[in-house]
């Protein structure tokens, strides 16, 4: 820091400098977060001190989180579950699977995880000393039950599901993985950190959530396509018990006790998720996943005409294409200013269509992806 400071002139103008190397959705096509509604960022700026973290302080705010809460329960089909607003899927995965462990005197535990599953499965191996165990996929990309049910042994505390993967966006057999869960006694977190602002919105019905008897919790993310501010993530356990043991003792704060993994926690996050949620209704939110899915046949149809296919048919809005020289093609892309991603296995070009994409943006991509595909350096390459 130096001395004397900046007026805020002169601080907007080193600011406004970075914000301009920052990409602009407007050509990225890898990302599962998107633009804020409006609303939530109004919502956001007016809840901008408030700190979760002092719920007693924050009276109103904390009241506003409980309501984020059970309306992200009430789409999820557990209307009594219990939890908090977190800083995303990250943290919800840990909180979950420390909740599991919390609740189980095993001295070796081990989780079951599809081989598809997030990173922060592996942030969690490290961090809780877990066993993380990989299942295989079916040919669809959908965790194999019968790999999952071999993997379980005595020490096994927990299995996870995911209902839309971060690469495929493909949605794990829940129902099967929920009676797995019961018949062995364990914990079923479903990770729907993507999916659950998706598949309640879907024409074709899934069944995985707290409708299945065996979803101990889930975590469903307002700042991925429920159009929050970043960072809000939700985490819900189906009963009170999994919650407590997340407890610690917080003796000289206005609240005696805390559940989160983080302590000062963004009030502006929980009012900015309230707002949207509120204001968008499940009508509003399905408008907004046929937005979403009718881009996602767009540009299935038109790589077809290509002669590209999927690696799966979709299942929510992310594609994944089947493409020779993926990396070459992506790079060449990128020269035009699109930001796609990889996936790792089977390898593929992933795209996301989320609500920052249009029809126009995404035909004038199609365009150069057939000029990258068809020219000549391709086939040298
Ligand atoms: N679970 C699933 C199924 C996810 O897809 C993700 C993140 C997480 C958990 C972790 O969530 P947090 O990142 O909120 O902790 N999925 C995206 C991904 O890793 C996150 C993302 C979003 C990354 C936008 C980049 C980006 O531009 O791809």
């Amino acid at each position: 820091m130096e001395k004397f400071g900046l007026d805020e002139y002169e601080v907007f103008a080193l600011l406004d400098e970075l914000y301009a190397k920052d990409t602009q959705y407007k050509q990225v096509l890898s990302s599962m977060c998107t633009h804020p509604h409006s609303i939530a960022v109004k919502a956001h700026q007016r809840f901008i001190s408030a700190n979760l973290g002092d719920p007693g302080l924050f009276a109103g705010t904390a009241e506003i989180e409980q309501k984020v809460v059970r309306l992200i329960g009430k789409l999820l089909h557990g209307e009594d579950a219990a939890g908090y607003l977190t800083t995303g899927g990250t943290e919800g995965n840990i909180q979950a699977v420390r909740a599991a462990r919390n609740n189980r005197n095993v001295k070796k535990p081990n989780i079951v995880v599809s081989e598809s599953a997030h990173f922060s499965f592996d942030k969690i191996s490290d961090l809780l000393q877990i066993e993380v165990r990989k299942a295989s996929v079916d040919d669809v990309l959908r965790v194999d039950v019968e790999s999952v049910e071999s993997l379980i042994d005595k020490n096994t505390i927990a299995l996870i599901g995911i209902a839309g993967t971060t690469e495929f966006g493909q949605i794990d057999p829940i129902k099967e993985l929920s009676g797995l869960s019961e018949e062995h006694g364990l914990f079923l977190h479903v990770d729907a950190a993507f999916g659950g602002f998706v598949i309640p919105f879907l024409d074709k019905h899934y069944d995985f959530d707290f409708s299945l008897s065996g979803v101990t919790s889930m975590v469903c993310d307002p700042h991925k396509m429920g159009f929050g501010t970043i960072p809000t993530g939700g985490l819900l356990f189906r009963e009170n018990d999994s919650i407590e043991r997340l407890k610690t003792e917080t003796p000289y704060l206005t609240s005696r006790t805390q559940h989160s993994l983080v302590g000062t926690r963004s009030g502006a996050s929980a009012a900015a998720a309230y707002a949207v949620m509120t204001h968008l209704g499940t009508e509003g939110y399905k408008k907004i996943v046929d937005y979403c899915m009718n881009l996602t046949s767009h540009l299935v149809t038109r790589v077809r005409e290509l002669g590209i296919e999927p690696v799966i048919e979709p299942v929510t809005n992310v594609v994944v294409l089947n493409l020779p020289e993926v990396n070459y093609v992506r790079e060449k892309l990128y020269q035009k200013g699109w930001v796609t991603s990889i996936t790792r296995k089977p390898v593929g070009m992933r795209l996301i269509m989320m609500p920052h994409v249009t029809e126009t943006m995404l035909d004038a991509f199609i365009s150069d992806l057939e000029k990258v595909i068809t020219s000549t350096d391709i086939r040298k390459h």
